[in-house]
């Protein structure tokens, strides 16, 4: 790894600590040397007259030069050994505040996930809050175990004890501003094919999950920076309250993600540090045709993954529907072959993790049918269709979730997608299937009224997120 110089002192014990040594150690010597030639120079002086004194002179002299040089050999030796020690001490005592910090940020999973570049780091660069110099590797380490000194003088944090994450930060590969940095993040993309439902979605989960799954669980939010706050005042909370929805712009600017990201902090008393939840949208297009801006990073490290289908885009399942279904409804159909968006999705995979095809992975993925509210679509997985089947086999109702799982994989395997789900379960060790209604009916008819948005979310944040799921479990979800 390149070890980028950094712009502070190098603490004492790491570079002053051992030119002092050196310099003793000269000093020393040179003491040593002006006595012998002060000793030297008298004998030279009484070099004629080869008296009594001028002998002794002489034997002194060879005495000095002798006892001198061994007594400056043991002590510096001894003060060497001393100090070495002790410096010993100190860089071992050094290397557990780095091993503390560095078992910290592991044990507990923090990581930066970039939300424009979708890089991963430990450590991000960080900012110098006085002078703006960008520190690359703000790690206990030679210039300073728990804090450094910035060349402008600065004492700036470096270990996650003296709060290093209070500083502002950004991504070393993009340059864009980070916030959140020493959190624990919550990765999950929203996959699908045009129109699926994948924005709505998210509008939903993140209003239903601020709004009100927080309050009720005494979560704290925080958002993530000005640019989002904005975003959740003026996009989510105004499409939620209105009902309406934005196709996902396909990003024609290739200086652009793709793949946008909101996220927002969460904070409990039964965890720390807070958890970084960012949801990933994109484009149904650029996803299907793979000309996404920037690499798919993040299904490498993501938690979970939510994938949406749309259920009017199952030729089998459609017929059903077609005299009910609303013009609104008819026309936002994103008709795309499931095989060919699992295809898409498998490809990146592959690209990213070098993985070969048959490999199993085990990020959880949710394979969520949108818009439930259609109605004959409720008449084969809907509520009721549920609750029959648990009254029949005398479930209780912990068991609803799983009943719901079991119900649309039959339902997808009766209507033309037995492939799908087969190749679902050879592929990702963790599915589970669910319904979901984001607007609660269809587009632009009163304010949202989602159904089913939480529990796909609850689900990966549960599998990923013990702790997470100590502070938000409103369902049961069997191991299937
Ligand atoms: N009835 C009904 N229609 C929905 C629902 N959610 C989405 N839709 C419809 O589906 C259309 C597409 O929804 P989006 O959320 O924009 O879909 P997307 O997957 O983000 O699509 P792209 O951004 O183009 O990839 C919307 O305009 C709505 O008409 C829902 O819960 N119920
Ligand atoms: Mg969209
Ligand atoms: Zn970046
Ligand atoms: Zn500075």
């Amino acid at each position: 790894m390149k070890r980028e110089k950094q712009p502070a002192k190098v603490s004492y014990f790491f570079g002053p600590g051992w030119k002092n040594l050196g310099e003793f150690t000269k000093i020393f010597w040179n003491l040593n040397r002006d006595d012998v030639r002060k000793r030297q120079k008298k004998f030279e002086s009484g070099m004629g007259v080869m008296s009594i004194r001028g002998v002794a002179n002489l034997i002194s002299c060879f005495m000095l030069i002798l006892f001198g040089t061994a007594f400056f050999v043991i002590i510096s030796g001894a003060v060497s050994v001393i100090l070495g020690i002790a410096y010993i001490i100190v860089y071992i005592l050094f290397f557990i505040v780095w091993l503390t910090d560095r078992i910290y940020l592991l044990r507990k999973r923090i990581f930066v996930a970039c939300p424009n570049c979708k890089e991963k780091y430990l450590i991000p660069t960080y900012r110098c809050p006085n002078c703006n110099r960008k520190h690359t590797r703000l790690t206990p380490g030679k210039y300073g175990a728990f804090y450094r000194t910035c060349e402008c003088g600065e004492k700036i944090p470096c270990h996650f004890l003296t709060k290093r994450g209070s500083l502002a930060a950004e991504c070393p590969n993009c340059g864009y501003s980070l916030s959140g940095t020493e959190t624990v993040p919550i990765c999950v993309p929203v996959i699908g094919g045009r129109s699926a439902g994948k924005t709505a979605y998210i509008t939903a989960f993140v209003y239903e999950f601020i709004e009100k799954v927080a309050p009720r669980n005494g979560l704290r939010i925080r958002h993530y920076n000005q640019k989002m706050t904005t975003f959740y005042n003026q996009e989510i909370k105004e499409d939620y309250l209105h009902g309406t929805t934005r196709m996902t712009k396909t990003e024609n600017d290739i200086s652009q993600a793709s793949t946008k990201a909101f996220n927002f902090m969460v904070g409990s008393d039964k965890f720390s540090p807070e958890r970084l939840v960012q949801i990933y949208d994109v484009a149904g297009e650029s996803f299907i045709d793979n000309t996404e801006n920037e690499e798919q990073l993040q299904y490498k490290y993501c938690q979970g993954i939510v994938f949406m289908i749309d259920p009017l885009a199952i030729p089998m399942a459609r017929n059903h529907m077609d005299e009910k279904i609303s013009e609104v409804d008819k026309n936002s159909v994103g008709t795309m072959d499931m095989d060919i968006i699992l295809d898409a999705f498998m490809n990146k995979l592959r690209q990213i993790t070098g993985k070969s095809v048959d490999k199993v992975i085990s990020t959880p993925i949710a394979i969520v049918i949108s818009k439930g509210d259609i109605k004959t679509l409720s008449s084969f997985i809907g509520e009721e269709v549920i609750s029959d089947y648990m009254i029949k086999h005398e479930l209780s109702m912990d068991s609803y979730m799983d009943v719901q799982d079991k119900i649309i994989r039959q339902f997808l395997n009766d209507n033309g997608m037995a492939g799908f789900v087969n190749n679902i379960d050879l592929k990702f060790k963790n599915n589970r299937y669910f319904i979901c209604s984001a607007i609660g009916h269809t587009r632009e008819a009163g304010h949202y009224n989602p159904k089913g948005v939480l529990e796909p979310m609850e689900w990966i944040f549960q599998k990923a997120d013990p702790a997470m799921k100590n502070a938000w479990n409103e369902h049961k979800f069997g191991n299937n």
